[in-house]
């Protein structure tokens, strides 16, 4: 069982936290069944792109990376874009702190990863597709081009798949370097044509000026995926899971203060309640989802779902016993932001900067609550101004914090009988 070892350690993060196993504890619908290599491809070209492209439209299936954006519609967009090539690219930067279920999808599900990336070459019309593997994911490479040597031979990859003339593609595999904001869809790109990985000014999205400019469908793996059982059992039987507006299953990253943390498999609309029962945590007093740039959610809101329309996330699903000092957990988190930030724009490289500044302020046992106002004003311009989407959430922790954890800075305060005379959130509106 591979482990995410010692030699590669996040400067941030309790590493026991990371030594979860492949473990698979819940496989309700994907993880359930391994698809036969070339099975969806065999049904999908036995019609037209069209075709395929109405399945996925009509399965309603949205994108697993976090911001949940429909994936039909973005394979259409992508198709209607005129370019002088079509692309593919699978993000599989996994770096999110807390997520580890595409690591276990590459390890376990590559054969269907590889096979929604051809049903999207094939509606999109694209001949090149790229994986772009996390840095710290490398040891996979070797298992992932063995995987795509076996399909080329089976005729699922390369020139006339499975017979069909006018269908050929390619799959190459790109590693990244080891940044998280490389996760971003436009700094991937940037990344996977040589460049630093800073975020590009969307619009235009990939869709239509992508990968060398051209039209590019950008999808997390466990989309793929998601795709080749759409496009192997049809769009009702996806339908008929989940939600209205979440359908399917999502696969979490469990991990923290629980009896068995790892992968779990659950059809949307399942509560954190239910999970925490399911994974063992006992005395959880708040679950981080969606990883730093998520929502801390409280005990009070346990009943709450994993789904689009309530909590949406990426798939990471941290827990925090009683015994956890969430001031520390909070102060970790805007260290990793600090550390992450591009250093693109002024708002994101600063403000994050002085946010740590800040926590380590209030852990010293210095700051009044004026710094916490401080905090507030300065975390409302970061989420405001800044350029790309790190910026726009590296504060969510923070607001949430202040919101439903607030006795826990209150008591590293200096008490001073200074109160501010203006209110500043209400200046910030
Ligand atoms: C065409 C439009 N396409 C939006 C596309 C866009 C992208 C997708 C979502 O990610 C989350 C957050 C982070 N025409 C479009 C359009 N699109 N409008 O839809 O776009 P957006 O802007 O809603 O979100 P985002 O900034 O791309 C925000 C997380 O994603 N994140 C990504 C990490 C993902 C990985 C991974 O999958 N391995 O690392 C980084 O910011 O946490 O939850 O494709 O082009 N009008
Ligand atoms: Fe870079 Fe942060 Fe600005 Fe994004 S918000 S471009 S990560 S500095």
């Amino acid at each position: 069982t591979h482990l995410i070892s010692e030699n590669q350690p996040l400067s941030c993060w309790p590493m026991e936290w990371f030594r979860v196993e492949n473990n698979i504890h819940k496989q309700d619908v994907l993880l359930n069944e391994h698809i036969q290599p070339g099975s969806s491809l065999k049904k999908a070209l036995a019609g037209d792109s069209q075709r395929l492209l109405d399945i996925i439209l009509h399965s309603g299936l949205r994108g697993r990376g976090g911001a949940g954006f429909d994936t039909g519609r973005k394979w259409q967009l992508c198709r209607e874009a005129e370019g002088k090539a079509h692309y593919v690219v699978c993000n599989a930067d996994e770096g999110e702190p807390g997520t580890f279920k595409d690591r276990v999808l590459l390890q376990s599900y590559a054969d269907a990863l590889f096979e929604g990336m051809a049903l999207c070459a094939y509606v999109i019309g694209a001949r090149k597709g790229f994986v772009y593997l996390r840095g710290e994911y490398r040891y996979l490479l070797n298992h992932l081009q063995n995987i795509l040597k076996r399909r080329y031979e089976q005729s699922l990859l390369g020139p006339s798949i499975l017979g069909k003339a006018e269908f050929s593609f390619d799959i190459e595999i790109v590693v990244g370097a080891g940044a998280y904001i490389c996760g971003e869809e436009s700094a991937l790109i940037e990344s996977m044509e040589g460049r630093p990985g800073i975020p590009r000014i969307r619009p235009p999205f990939p869709v239509t000026h992508g990968y060398l400019g051209q039209p590019t469908a950008v999808n997390n793996v466990e989309t793929l995926i998601a795709a080749a059982y759409v496009a192997y059992h049809g769009s009702d039987w996806f339908k008929a899971m989940g939600t209205e507006q979440s359908t399917g299953s999502k696969i979490l990253s469990v991990s923290g203060d629980c009896r068995t943390p790892g992968i779990y498999e659950y059809t949307y609309g399942i509560s954190v309640q239910q999970v925490l029962s399911d994974c063992g945590a006992k005395n959880a007093q708040a679950v981080q989802i969606g990883g730093p740039a998520g929502a801390l959610v409280a005990k009070k809101d346990f009943s709450r779902q994993i789904s689009f329309e309530d909590l949406s996330t990426g798939g990471s699903f941290l827990i925090f016993g009683a015994h956890r000092d969430l001031l520390s957990v909070n102060q970790n988190f805007a260290r990793f932001f600090a550390h992450e930030s591009c250093g693109f724009c002024t708002p994101c490289r600063v403000g994050t900067r002085l946010l740590e500044s800040s926590f380590q302020k209030i852990a010293d046992g210095r700051a009044t609550r004026q710094d916490i106002q401080e905090i507030k004003q300065l975390s409302a311009l970061v989420r405001r101004y800044s350029h790309c989407g790190l910026g726009h959430t590296a504060a969510n922790h923070i607001l949430d914090g202040l919101k439903d954890f607030s006795d826990i800075f209150e008591e590293k305060l200096v008490q001073t009988p200074f109160t501010p005379s203006i209110n500043l959130d209400a200046a910030l509106e």
